[in-house]
């Protein structure tokens, strides 16, 4: 019988609560996340540990048939993998935010800005869509620190909490989208592999439930 192969995060914000939702499916997994993968004893499926960025494309691929990681990786990464639910966490925001000293006097503020983002793609459309002409200097990580060290005027990036804003000097004045973990799937699944994926998220749907 064949197995559904699952992409979850390896080491990160979402790791535990994605693992903690298979195990509350009653899916028996032995090995944690120390290996690249794992099979459970008790149900059909193979568990990939992946970095979250990876995880479009190895669905988009069929490297992986189903995968858990937030939607705003899902915009981003922009590949051909099919959204099917939110699997209740992960909640965050994708948010503008500029020096708090500044006066912010509304979205046109930030025509002819330079933003740092490690969201790219997320900021293009959106500035597209507001007209606004920007430059944008894309970073991996640690964006918040881009105003203070000189290379940007202000930032795009995810914002939970805002404690991080606070800390490094800057003050959130627009939210873009909201984001959380979501449940993605490949085009090409077989019907085998649907069949346990629909017995799956028959159970996710009860653990979601049982949690409200
Ligand atoms: O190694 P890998 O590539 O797998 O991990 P990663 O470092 O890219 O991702 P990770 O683990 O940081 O985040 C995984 C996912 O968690 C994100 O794609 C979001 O969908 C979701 N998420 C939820 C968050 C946050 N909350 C969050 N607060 N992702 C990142 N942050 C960061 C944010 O970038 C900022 O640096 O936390 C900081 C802000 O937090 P606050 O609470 O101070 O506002
Ligand atoms: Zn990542």
């Amino acid at each position: 019988m064949s197995k559904l192969k699952i992409a979850i995060q390896k080491s990160g914000r979402l790791s535990e609560k994605s693992l903690e939702l298979l195990q509350e499916c009653g899916i028996k997994i032995s090995n944690g996340n120390q290996k690249l993968k794992t099979v459970s004893s008790n149900f059909p499926i193979e568990i990939l540990f992946l970095r979250d960025d990876d995880i479009p494309q190895y669905v988009e691929q069929n490297v992986a048939d189903i995968g858990i990681l937030g939607e705003n990786e899902v915009w981003e990464k922009n590949r051909k993998v099919e959204t099917i639910r939110k699997v209740g966490f992960g909640n965050c925001r994708l948010a503008l935010a500029i020096p708090k000293d500044e006066i912010y006097t509304g979205i046109s503020y930030f025509n002819n800005k330079k933003i740092a983002t490690s969201y790219p793609k997320i900021l293009t459309k959106f500035c597209q869509e507001n007209h606004l002409n920007v430059e944008i200097e894309e970073i991996s990580g640690s964006v918040e620190i881009a105003p203070g060290i000189g290379l940007a005027n202000c930032i795009f990036d995810i914002v939970s909490t805002g404690s991080t804003l606070l800390m490094n000097g800057l003050k959130e004045v627009e939210t873009v989208a909201n984001s959380e973990a979501v449940l993605i799937k490949s085009h090409n699944l077989s019907g085998e592999k649907q069949k346990i994926l629909d017995k799956l998220l028959f159970r996710i749907q009860s653990v979601i439930y049982s949690h409200e």
